[in-house]
C-alpha cells in the first residue's frame, strides 16, 4: 500500500513539474492551493471554505459582515525589472448580475493605487431567473440553508514591473456585490509567475 502511495505521489509530481515546464519563460514564483487550513501569511485573510471536497480561499461578500469584503495578497522579493502574471481560478457563488439594478463587479487593484483588472460580465445565467435552474454551472454548494449554484472560471492579470516597488507588491481583490446572501466569492489555485 505504501508503496503504491508512493508511486502515485511520484506520478503527481511529475504532472506538477510537467505543468510548471509547459510555462517555460515564465518562471513559477509562489502558487497557492488553500489546502492546508493554516493560510499563507502572504494573505490578508484566513477565511476558508470547503467547495465540492476542495478548500478554497473564501466566501467573500462586501456586504455580510460574517465574510471578508476583501483580501490582499503581498507578493515580496520580485526579482528586479521583472512584470508579475497572476493565474487564478475564480468561484462566482450565487446569482451574480451582469447587468440592471442588481448588477455586481470584481475588481483587482494595487491598494489605494491602480486598477489592474475589473469584470463586469459573469457566468452565472438562470433560467427565468430562478436560482434553481443554473446554467452551466460547475456544481451546488451549501452556504447557511441554501444550496448555491457555483461558476468556477479561470482568469488572468499581468502587472507591469513599473508597479512593483523595492521588490513588493500589493494585490486587492474585491467584489462588488448587491446580494448579501445570495451572491459570494471564493479563489483557488492562485499562481504567480514573473517575467
Ligand atoms: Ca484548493
Ligand atoms: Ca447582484
Amino acid at each position: 500500500m505504501n508503496k503504491l502511495l508512493k508511486l502515485i505521489s511520484v506520478t503527481a509530481l511529475s504532472l506538477l513539474i510537467c505543468a510548471s515546464a509547459a510555462t517555460a519563460g515564465e518562471p513559477l514564483f509562489k502558487t497557492y492551493d488553500f489546502s492546508n487550513k493554516k493560510i499563507s501569511s502572504d494573505w490578508s485573510t484566513k477565511k476558508t471554505y470547503i467547495i465540492a471536497g476542495n478548500r478554497v480561499l473564501g466566501l467573500f461578500n462586501n456586504r455580510n459582515k460574517r465574510y471578508p469584503a476583501q483580501t490582499v495578497l503581498t507578493l515580496q522579493n520580485i526579482p528586479k525589472n521583472s512584470a508579475v502574471t497572476v493565474k487564478f481560478d475564480m468561484f462566482y457563488v450565487g446569482s451574480w448580475d451582469s447587468e440592471g439594478k442588481l448588477a455586481d463587479s470584481f475588481s483587482v487593484t494595487i491598494p489605494e493605487g491602480a486598477e489592474i483588472m475589473k469584470l463586469t460580465k459573469f457566468p452565472c445565467i438562470l433560467e427565468n431567473d430562478d436560482d434553481e435552474k443554473p446554467v452551466n454551472n460547475t456544481g451546488f454548494v451549501k452556504v447557511g440553508e441554501r444550496d448555491r449554484a457555483y461558476w468556477v472560471a479561470p482568469l488572468s492579470f499581468t502587472v507591469d514591473h513599473s508597479m512593483v516597488l523595492n521588490g513588493e507588491l500589493k494585490l486587492e481583490f474585491k467584489g462588488s456585490l448587491t446580494g448579501r446572501k445570495t451572491e459570494f466569492w471564493a479563489l483557488d489555485n492562485v499562481k504567480v509567475f514573473i517575467n
